[in-house]
């Protein structure tokens, strides 16, 4: 375990004098250091050695813009272990050039001065330095202090509430089941201890402070012009993350704890769920009904009550007779099964209960602090807890699902896992349980459940999806769950738990959405309704307009609300809702691409404005309910979904397009001076000076969507399901503008045949000339033959009659004055092309 020998207060206050010297002083074991003791700095390998006062901390660049930044407490380093990084991470090392205060990457100067971690780009501007008095040690308890400027905006830290901007806010990490959150209650279900600060002067940084410990944030709550960070115990150990982006702060963090693998394509369908469908007969109507309203749909969820008596691995079959059955029938309909797994095994000795008998027989099940098995209500009654920690237990959880996927069962949903415990007031287990830790490169050891906390749900998703995994090694696995820690993204997606059916928590979605995505979490999603109340049908109606943007769509409800499936509200609000879950359907092409393109790189799909036009940030204009889909479409929901007071909307500089009409967006009279972004006689390239602001009025059926000039947006047929072959060809609208460009990326879309070759991408680019517009679709990589045989293209913003060619060949087309556009259809090419569109 983890131990601290001494309690009193050793508070470092790091300004001394710099000493450069390669000696380290000798430990000063629990003496108050003196504010003014020199402190030696030495050169390592890829970095520095600090001490000063008793204070001992190395800084490692592993690569040009990560550094790693370990503070040794009583003279010795924390582990070099990581639920979080992978050793072949933490094992990287930069080149880098020593100097008398620290070090240089490429990208950074790393200097002590002054007492204070100072790292600064290139110029000298600041990334991010430390406050003074540093670093404050209290027993096993550390606080780190980091100077706040005013400029700088703070985001990450998972689906924590609070608003978009973290500035002003405190924040702990402590995995909780929160039923009925509010919008300002913390700790919720994750802890994901890392966050982006944006608009200082170095530009955006990050920093993961990988400790599993109940640790705290604090953005000048307490202290104004301080950011500080802390936790009551466990290793001092964190990541500064240069960007200088937002962009590259989360690619970056995304390489150090992990890429989420890319999603089955089914997955970005819509799905429905309910706590509970109680019966097999129940499903079959939903899903009957969702085929017969012609709702498209591509996975059903079943919750706890499919199970006997709430055991996980069982099934109740009375109510589920015949489960592969049904699945299987759903299936033949082009849908989905996915099954609710929780981790609490029932405590079900000599039943012939396989789960309890095969993890008592391996020594699975966590301890208490005298030894014993620890066993506490959760949903099955009487339950034990796997430890998740061993990789032992971890194979054994993961050999339980062969039945589940012998069935057909596509993914799997781990809940509970905070973990939630019935009958307690801390919701949890007791803090001095023990945990055994073998796992990774961990020194084989005890932990007590106070350390494990926060890591125990990720690692219960780890046994879970190496466990899909290792059964059916040919198809992706999908796994959701509601805890987490960092890097939780490699293994499942998650949703925010048990929100309510109020217009505030359609706002807090957004926003949490938002901050998962910046901080590993690309797919996530709320549940659609509301999990406790029940929606006004307006209520519901706006949520699966939103929700049809979410990473994760899915509907789910709470047992004794109102039904909330898409038709409860009649005809009306069914043909909105329906709408909106084709649209989805229809940009399948582009928001496959956002997820292969976040596999590769972290970029998330869902992105607030800043990511992709950093002006906005400043751009005086509230915008925190505003989001991106892939940096292209901008959606701009009401900030008062409940008013139907007009708002504005800030279009960032470069030119939009109108998403549902796809007209060009224009400036409002008094703001005008600037070119339309193609026209008949003057096609200028559409460069804006700045972005424009526009005024929405709300209307119940319509969600303001605009895409920027510049984007070639693949589309397809709307269908059923995502099984089914879309009908005619690819679409791409061609939205002329700056930087215009576009992907197409398909596969088979569930197997992993994507990794050797088995997938098609093609980069598309456009050119605003003065004859048109010039469009450039590469040479086909990967051996993939997608399902479309042509493409469809229209172009947005064209006045006037058009001639198209490509190659030598005219191709015929369509102008129309009316929505300002041209149309053509081509053979979908294999070989790069350029079709020209000219005026006649
Ligand atoms: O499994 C039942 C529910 C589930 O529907 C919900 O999504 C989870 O967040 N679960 C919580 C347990 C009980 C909730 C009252």
């Amino acid at each position: 375990m983890f131990r601290h020998r001494k309690s009193a207060l050793l508070c470092a206050s790091l300004t001394a004098t710099m000493l450069a010297t390669a000696a380290l002083p000798a430990h000063a074991q629990g003496q108050a250091p003196a504010a003014t003791a020199p402190a030696t700095i030495a050169a390592r390998s890829a970095g520095m050695e600090v001490a000063q006062a008793g204070m001992q901390m190395r800084v490692t660049a592993l690569t040009d813009d990560i550094l790693r930044v370990t503070i040794a407490r009583d003279g010795t380093m924390p582990e070099d272990a990581s639920w979080a990084v992978s050793p072949e991470t933490r094992r990287q090392q930069a080149r880098v050039t020593a100097a008398a205060d620290g070090f240089a990457t490429a990208t950074m100067r790393v200097a002590f001065t002054d007492g204070r971690l100072v790292v600064t780009d290139p110029t000298g501007q600041v990334i991010t330095q430390d406050a003074p008095d540093a670093l404050k040690l209290d027993g096993p308890a550390f606080t780190l202090r980091k100077a706040m400027p005013q400029a700088e905006h703070y985001f990450g830290l998972g689906d924590k509430t609070g608003g978009l901007d973290r500035r002003g806010k405190s924040f702990v990490n402590w995995n909780t089941d929160a039923f009925g959150f509010s919008s300002a209650d913390d700790p919720i279900y994750k802890s994901i201890p890392f966050f982006i600060g944006v608009g200082g002067a170095g530009g955006s940084y990050g920093i993961f402070l990988d400790n599993t410990w109940r640790t705290w944030f604090d953005f000048g709550h307490r202290e104004e012009g301080v950011l500080s960070f802390g936790g009551p115990d466990g290793p001092i150990d964190y990541y500064i993350i240069n960007g200088p982006s937002t962009a590259e702060v989360v690619r970056r963090y995304t390489d150090l704890t992990g890429k989420a693998p890319l999603t089955p394509q089914w997955a970005l369908g819509y799905q429905q769920s309910r706590y509970s469908y109680m019966s097999a007969d129940e499903v079959r109507e939903v899903a009957g009904r969702l085929r017969a309203e012609r709702v498209p749909t591509d996975v059903m969820w079943l919750d706890i009550d499919f199970q006997d008596r709430n055991r996980p691995f069982t099934v109740n079959t009375q109510t589920f007779p015949d489960l592969p059955g049904l699945i299987e029938d759903l299936a033949d309909d082009g849908m989905k099964t996915i099954t609710i797994t929780d981790l609490h095994i029932a405590a079900a000795p000599n039943e012939g209960y396989t789960p309890y008998d095969t993890g008592a027989a391996g020594d699975h099940f966590l301890k208490r602090a005298d030894g014993q098995t620890y066993v506490a209500p959760v949903w099955p009654g009487p339950s034990v807890f796997p430890e998740f920690t061993q990789e032992s237990t971890r194979d054994w959880w993961g050999e339980l699902f062969r039945e589940q996927l012998d069935w057909g069962v596509a993914g799997a949903w781990n809940d509970m896992n905070e973990p939630a415990i019935f009958e307690t007031p801390t919701k949890t287990m007791p803090l001095d349980n023990i945990h055994r830790i073998a796992s990774d490169d961990f020194a084989p050891r005890t932990a007590s459940h106070r350390e494990m906390h926060n890591v125990y749900g990720m690692e219960n998703t780890r046994a879970t999806y190496d466990g899909l995994r290792a059964l059916r090694p040919d198809q992706r696995a999908y796994v959701m769950t509601r805890a987490s820690y960092a890097g939780g993204q490699r293994y499942s997606v998650t949703w925010t738990g048990d929100n309510t059916a109020s217009w505030d928590h359609l706002k807090l979605s957004i926003q949490q959405i938002i901050n998962l995505g910046l901080s590993g979490f690309s797919y996530s999603g709320a549940d659609v309704s509301g999990f406790g109340g029940g929606p006004s049908a307006d209520l519901l109606t706006r949520w699966f307009e939103i929700g049809a943007f979410y990473p994760v769509f899915r509907n789910h409800s709470a047992k004794g609300t109102p039904r909330v499936e898409p038709w409860v509200d009649g005809p009306e609000h069914l043909a909105i809702r329906r709408r909106y879950i084709e649209e989805r359907y229809r940009l399948m092409p582009y928001l496959y691409g956002l997820a292969e393109l976040n596999a590769r790189t972290g970029d998330p799909i869902l992105r607030p404005v800043f990511y992709d036009y950093p002006a906005a940030l400043n751009a005086g204009c509230d915008q925190s309910w505003t989001f991106t889909v892939g940096g292209a479409m901008l959606v701009a929901p009401p900030p008062r979904p409940e008013s139907p007071a007009a708002y504005d909307v800030c279009l960032p500089a470069g030119g939009w397009y109108d998403y549902w009409t796809g007209m060009p967006v224009q400036a409002p009279e008094a703001a005008r001076g600037d070119e339309p972004i193609l026209s008949a006689t003057q096609a200028t390239g559409g460069t804006r000076a700045a972005g424009i602001t526009i005024s929405e009025t709300p209307r119940l059926d319509h969600l303001p969507i605009f895409v920027r000039a510049g984007t070639i947006l693949p589309r397809q047929a709307v269908v059923q399901s995502l099984s089914e072959t879309p009908e005619g060809p690819l679409m791409l609208d061609v939205y002329p503008g700056d930087d215009c460009r576009g992907t197409l990326y398909a596969d088979d879309g569930q197997s992993m045949a994507f990794q050797q070759n088995g997938y098609l991408r093609q980069e598309l680019t456009c050119t605003v000339t003065p004859e048109g517009v010039s469009i450039d679709i590469g040479a086909r990589q990967g051996r993939f033959d997608p399902w479309w045989r042509q493409i469809a293209v229209t172009v947005h913003g064209w006045d006037g009659a058009a001639t198209v060619r490509q190659g030598r060949t005219a191709l015929n087309s369509r102008s129309d004055a009316a929505t300002r556009t041209v149309t053509f259809t081509t053979d979908a090419p294999r070989r790069a092309t350029t079709i020209t569109v000219g005026r006649d």
